[in-house]
């Protein structure tokens, strides 16, 4: 390599790196913690961050400042959860879905028809069992991130360019989902053809009909563009996945006790606070997608439940007593 490609590489690697690390006046080291998601800014997940940087700043008087990365410059969520364990980012915002691999325990929010409805799964999120597994995802074996908080995502429905009202129309049809195998399980149990397939490449596997359809939630839907190509969604309510946002243990461990305490605070405020976000948002790509021509059909989600069975006794067994606990929380 000639040497000027060697120092834009070098040069590339040390921005990564670094978390911005400079040094201001009264010689305190100013910060520029990186944050990445895979939306827009503007979305209730990456505005919740902007938020919670803001008031780090506020609050350290410029000390400690969040640069947000969003529409998936940083690429896709199993980039950006790397990057953040080796610490060339700070915060990554991802679904739960994207962290299953890495945390095992959390798969047990990834299991189809595992929560009622959205109101019981924030309950979940925001009492003792949400606590709990933010606390082992940080200090589980091997663990080189730290799990700051929950967010919400709503619930996942199947999007295609026609009806799926129950499995048999599933039939033949693929269907990408995130790269975990309990949902590449759980849309073949629907009656589809589950392909895992990370979120950055699946706008353009939409147009080129390398997948059929896909599933998520209305402001997904909307956010993203799937719309104009998939303009049917049925409500098939078989995920409500929540979203979680991660620190990168590399850089907490650099940080004071102070700063890691006024960092739990934001991010304790910033779950509550994306949920108003999201409640809003929500409420708009419906009116926004519906105004475009997308279609929002009935589905049979008994039959989808039925169908789904042997995964929850599949997945679900070794967490058998977190599911009780999830169940019994009203
Ligand atoms: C969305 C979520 C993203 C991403 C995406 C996916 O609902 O906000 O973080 O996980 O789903 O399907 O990959």
């Amino acid at each position: 390599m000639k040497k000027r490609a060697w120092l834009a590489v070098i040069s590339s690697v040390l921005a990564l790196a670094g978390g911005g690390l400079t040094t201001v006046a009264h010689g305190q080291s100013k910060v520029v913690w990186k944050a990445s998601d895979v939306h827009p800014l503007g979305y209730p997940t990456v505005e919740a961050i902007v938020r919670m940087g803001k008031k780090l700043d506020a609050a350290t008087n410029g000390r400690i400042s969040i640069q947000m990365f969003p529409s998936m410059q940083l690429g896709g969520e199993k980039e950006m959860i790397e990057q953040a364990q080796i610490g060339a980012l700070q915060i990554a915002r991802i679904s739960v879905g994207a962290m299953g691999p890495v945390a095992d325990e959390v798969n047990v929010f990834n299991l189809p028809f595992v929560f009622r409805d959205e109101a019981h799964m924030r309950k979940v999120i925001d009492g003792p069992i949400g606590q709990e597994l933010l606390e082992r995802m940080t200090n589980g074996p091997g663990s080189r991130l730290v799990a700051l908080g929950w967010m919400d995502a709503g619930t996942r429905n199947v999007y295609a360019k026609k009806p799926v009202t129950g499995p048999a129309d599933l039939k033949g049809m693929k269907i990408r989902m995130m790269g975990n195998p309990l949902f590449v399980e759980t849309m073949n149990a629907m009656g589809g053809n589950g392909v895992a397939m990370g979120f950055n490449e699946l706008f353009s596997a939409l147009q080129t009909g390398v997948v059929d359809g896909a599933e998520n939630n209305p402001p997904t839907l909307l956010a993203q563009n799937h719309y104009t190509v998939s303009k049917v969604m049925s409500l098939t309510g078989h995920l409500i996945i929540p979203e979680i946002f991660v620190f990168s243990k590399k850089t907490w461990e650099s940080l004071s006790k102070e700063d890691q305490a006024l960092v739990k605070k934001v991010s304790a405020e910033a779950q509550q606070e994306q949920r108003k976000l999201w409640d809003a948002y929500t409420l708009e790509a419906e009116t926004k997608l519906k105004a475009a021509g997308v279609q929002f059909v009935p589905a049979d989600k008994a039959a989808f439940y039925k169908a789904t069975q042997p995964i929850r006794d599949k997945y679900g067994s070794k967490y058998a007593a977190l599911i009780k606990r999830i169940e019994d929380t009203k």
